[in-house]
């Protein structure tokens, strides 16, 4: 209780200080992406290979948020996309339209399912390195994050070529 009445008077200061300005609370980001990591498969992704970007993402805002695109200096080339079922063989592929979340939700990228594909590596990417990634977003701003390497087993998604 004492906590919650601290934090609140904490914002009234802050509103206070901060007047009739057009200013947002300052408080809480329009977007939180927590968890993030790259996907490394057993030790190391080579040079030229391709790997999956995950997280779980919440829109803070009023108002829908798309995740369209994103960019990595790692990476010749970065995509969002999904994993979906394509003439009975479970495929991946550029997410049309991007992921969009809607006021309030929470979505999670994870293996198996919605990533950001990394393409065209341009060095070997280890363990415990970190890979800064910028997300591309509509109706907020882009984030830039810096995701760590991590080793996972786990979604063995088809990291091949999309398009036979
Ligand atoms: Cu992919």
């Amino acid at each position: 209780m004492k906590k919650i009445f601290a934090a609140l008077v904490a914002t009234l200061f802050l509103t206070t200080l901060t007047g009739c300005a057009e200013a947002k609370p300052e408080a809480v980001a329009e977007v939180s992406i927590v968890d993030g990591w790259v996907r490394v498969y057993e030790g190391t992704e080579a040079a030229g290979g391709m790997t999956g970007g995950f997280a779980t993402i919440t829109n803070n805002l009023d108002s829908e948020i798309t995740l369209v695109g994103a960019s990595s200096e790692s990476a010749m080339m970065t995509e969002v996309h999904e994993v979906a079922m394509v003439d009975g063989k479970m495929k991946m592929q550029a997410k049309e339209g991007g992921i969009t979340i809607a006021p309030g939700e929470t979505v999670s990228l994870e293996p198996g399912g919605l990533h950001v594909m990394l393409m065209g590596l341009k060095q070997p990417l280890l363990i415990g390195e970190e890979v800064k990634i910028t997300l591309d977003f509509e109706g907020t701003d882009d984030v830039a994050v810096v995701w760590p390497a991590k080793e996972s087993l786990a979604g063995d998604e088809e990291y091949v070529s999309n398009q036979e």
